[in-house]
């Protein structure tokens, strides 16, 4: 097959001092930080859907992404030579993992049962292409929101046998993705929410969301996929409300419908924001619940209020994001997925290297920022001694469960006060994570 980025032989770490923008000056793969390499920690991956199925169209004008390898035709051949395609920039970039949607990669049939046989096709071509280069799947998912079927939901639809065509795609998007060998599985629900309450009976709507999961969960074991299920919070866009709006909401439902064991978060950057959290709320709650599965690396315009994916390019949520991360103990089946596509103006093939290589680099430098704040342990230490009052005394006793109210009372009745109160050192610290930065 002709190459379709011919110019690009691939993509080699340079330094820091490098000027060349087709390299990469903090991302290098090899090198061990905190006891593993970067390629270990930060695990990219490349998400199919928008850098070969997005042709960067918006609500005011047509697509202006040049892809010349595309015929833009609906053609299970096209489908195949895209594929190669993508492989051929994966091994370019030096990205070890991809994420795709089952729509993203085959087309719709005219049936079920076309539509499967179509994605089987492609799926071979995905197989070889892993082999190939060695580039790894991450995780899918099902696209059960494109499709005008799915107008009201596809979990959450009023209409059952939508239900059980979405329960079908669903299916069939975790059996390829274990013949894929994928490392996880995501559930987005794109258009699990409402348009108008007028119309919406939430609860009987939540009880059917959770009815899909758990028979995905049911599925999962049946055919032996060992991967991780991931649900990824969002409270808007393209309904009016999501039920999965952040971590917390997501939280709630898994556990009130027994689903906690089963799925982690998959955390998105600009959905945060869209909630109304910054990217590392998000981070810290999942990891605080021990849900923090996996990440889409992106990030929004605080201009804009919608999901603008845009590539991360911000050191400050690099750095805190990869706080987070490493305290929480790194990724095991999850990684940094760029869900993100290049801006509508950036129409050539190279602009795709840009932004990735742009990408990888912000997150190799959150990474080693976060290493050397972590190795010199100011951060650690003050927080241990803000909370130093709950490791001995009263604050060890009450989190112990040894103390009620009536013992409590009595504590404060003697003492009179409580001991004063220590600085938060708010600006201090933010000015010591400048000095790293
Ligand atoms: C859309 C979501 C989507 C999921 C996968 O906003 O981020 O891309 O990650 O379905
Ligand atoms: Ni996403
Ligand atoms: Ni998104």
């Amino acid at each position: 097959m002709k190459e379709a980025f011919p110019g690009i032989k691939g993509i080699p770490y340079e330094g820091p001092k490098s000027r060349n923008p087709l390299s990469f000056k903090h991302y290098n793969a090899a090198e061990v930080v905190e006891g593993k390499t970067m390629g270990e920690h930060l695990r990219f991956s490349v998400a199919y859907w928008h850098s070969f199925r997005n042709g960067c169209a918006d609500m005011f004008g047509m697509p202006t992404r040049l892809m010349p390898w595309d015929d833009g035709s609906p053609s299970l051949e096209n489908a195949k030579t895209r594929a190669r395609v993508a492989f051929e920039f994966f091994e370019k970039l030096g990205a070890p993992f991809y994420c795709f949607h089952d729509r993203d990669v085959a087309p719709e049939g005219k049936t079920l049962a076309e539509t499967n046989k179509n994605l089987d096709e492609v799926v071979k071509v995905l197989k070889q292409e892993q082999q190939r280069t060695g580039v790894k799947l991450l995780w899918g998912t099902a696209n059960l929101f494109s499709h005008p079927r799915y107008l009201h939901g596809a979990g959450t639809t009023c209409n059952a046998d939508v239900f059980a065509f979405a329960a079908a795609q669903v299916a069939k998007a975790i059996e390829v993705t274990k013949e894929l060998d994928g490392a996880g599985y995501v559930f987005w629900g794109g258009r699990e929410g409402y348009k108008s309450l007028l119309n919406t009976d939430m609860g009987r709507e939540l009880d059917h969301l959770a009815k899909l999961l758990h028979m995905a969960v049911d599925y999962k074991k049946q055919i032996g996929f060992r991967g991780q299920f991931y649900i990824e919070p969002k409270p808007k866009e393209p309904t009016k409300h999501q039920y999965d709006s952040d971590a917390a909401a997501c939280y709630a439902f898994l556990q009130r419908y027994d689903l906690v064991d089963h799925l982690k978060l998959n955390i998105e950057a600009n959905h945060a924001t869209l909630a109304g959290h910054t990217f590392q709320h998000e981070l810290e709650f999942a990891a605080a619940i021990g849900l923090l599965g996996s990440v889409d690396a992106n990030r929004g315009d605080l201009m804009l209020g919608w999901d603008t994916d845009q590539f991360p390019t911000d050191l400050y949520d690099t750095t805190l994001a990869m706080l987070t991360i490493l305290k929480a103990g790194g990724f095991t089946t999850g990684g940094l997925n760029f869900d993100a596509h290049v801006a509508r103006e950036s129409f050539e093939p190279v602009d795709l290297f840009h932004a990735h290589i742009g990408g990888m680099d912000a997150f190799a430098r959150g990474l080693k920022i976060a290493a050397a704040i972590r190795k010199d342990g100011v951060i650690d230490k003050f927080m241990k001694e803000r909370y130093a009052s709950w490791d001995s005394g009263i604050g060890a006793n009450i989190e112990a469960g040894k103390v009620n109210f009536k013992q409590l009372s009595q504590y404060m009745l003697e003492k009179g006060n409580p001991a004063p109160n220590s600085s938060g050192r708010v600006e201090m610290l933010e000015n010591l994570l400048n000095e790293y930065i």
